[in-house]
């Protein structure tokens, strides 16, 4: 079968970008991928200061909600990814591989960075190499992610094909007088990794200004809509969303990010086509969508609140899922990573 990777970093509540762009998508995959999909939370300090307590509990939370929200732990790992060693083992030797020029030029880290100032850590510039080393230790076929990050996508298969061609195929035949082992193509030492991007979903736009993304980390509270918020929540964020003055509602209208944006909402949320969201929708103003828009959000999302209380109201049975994730991802990723020191030259222990 083949493999599919993903994760969300527990540094805040997850909202619904994080859920139509990611984990939604997790669930549908896990049918026909051997599928794993962590908690990264390794990722989650790489912006500085993280209060323990929060680290702690978000990790758990989205742990948890990857669970709620329909991802099986008979069929996919889940696992929290500092539980397994070999993430961080393996950025460092991508590390060294990986050229500085290519990090500095990832938009997210010149975007975080600006806001950062002086404070910015080594670790986000890093990011994106912690990020190839969680896809490539599983030789991942596939990953998940919302359009954000594509450019990080793209980083990891050039990491990829580096290191491939830095000590794969012929190199180390020529040393092993073998292929390594596993899954990669032609004797290479990594798997270069595809991108999943959803058509709707993979670009989920803030309630505030329907021109930047829904975002964990934009201090307005009511620019997003986080999967356990209340329904009282709920109600109100979108009661207080930016709307535009124009007549009616439509998809695609440049001028109009917020119509579009709530539109794809509320299609997301009940399941309809363009088509009839259009025909449901499209001639309503903004006061009578607002609390149809509501009523779908609150729907869709009610069950995956129950099932995440009973979840954390049972004992010892999301550590048990997390356990059992991490054996699993630990085999596979020291397997990968055994692979790599080999092909570098390093001596086995
Ligand atoms: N607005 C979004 N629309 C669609 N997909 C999104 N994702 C994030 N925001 C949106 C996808 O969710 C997955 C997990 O994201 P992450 O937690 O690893 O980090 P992020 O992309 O940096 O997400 P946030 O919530 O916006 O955090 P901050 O505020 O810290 O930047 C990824 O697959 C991502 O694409």
């Amino acid at each position: 079968r083949k493999r599919v990777l993903s994760g969300v970093q527990p540094t805040g509540s997850i909202h619904l970008g994080n859920y139509f762009g990611a984990i939604r998508n997790y669930v549908k995959l896990q049918e026909e991928y051997d599928a794993f999909y962590c908690v990264v939370d390794l990722h989650a300090i790489t912006n500085g200061e993280v209060e323990p307590a929060v680290l702690e509990r978000s990790t758990r939370t989205s742990a948890a909600i990857y669970l709620a929200a329909g991802v099986d732990a008979s069929k996919a790992s889940v696992f929290v990814q500092s539980h397994v060693p070999a993430h961080s083992e393996l950025c460092w030797l991508l590390n060294c591989a990986a050229p500085i020029g290519w990090l500095e030029k990832m938009i997210q880290f010149k975007e975080k960075a600006r806001k950062a100032g002086e404070d910015v850590s080594v670790g986000l510039l890093d990011y994106p190499v912690l990020m190839a080393a969680d896809i490539l230790l599983y030789k991942a076929d596939l990953v998940p992610v919302g359009e954000d990050q594509r450019q990080h996508l793209e980083l990891t298969r050039d990491l990829a094909g580096r290191v491939n061609g830095l000590y794969g195929g012929k190199k180390w035949k020529k040393r092993k007088g073998k292929a390594p082992s596993g899954r990669s193509r032609g004797g290479d030492v990594l798997l270069v990794p595809e991108a999943f991007t959803p058509k709707e979903g993979g670009r989920v736009m803030s309630l505030t200004d329907g021109a930047s993304k829904m975002s964990k980390s934009n201090p307005a509270e009511g620019s997003r809509i986080n999967v356990l918020d209340t329904p009282d929540e709920i109600a109100k964020k979108i009661k207080r969303c930016k709307t535009d003055a124009f007549e009616g509602l439509e998809f695609g209208n440049p001028e109009r990010p917020e119509a579009n944006n709530l539109l794809t909402m509320y299609q997301l949320c009940t399941g309809k086509t363009r088509e009839e969201v259009l025909a449901d929708c499209g001639s309503m103003r903004w006061g009578d969508f607002k609390p149809v828009l509501t009523d779908a959000v609150i729907e869709h999302l009610s069950p995956i609140q129950t099932r995440y209380n009973e979840i954390m109201d049972e004992p010892g049975y999301l550590d048990g899922v997390l356990k059992e994730g991490a054996d699993k991802a630990n085999e596979v990723a020291n397997t990968t990573l055994r692979d790599v020191r080999d092909a570098m030259g390093f001596v086995q222990f």
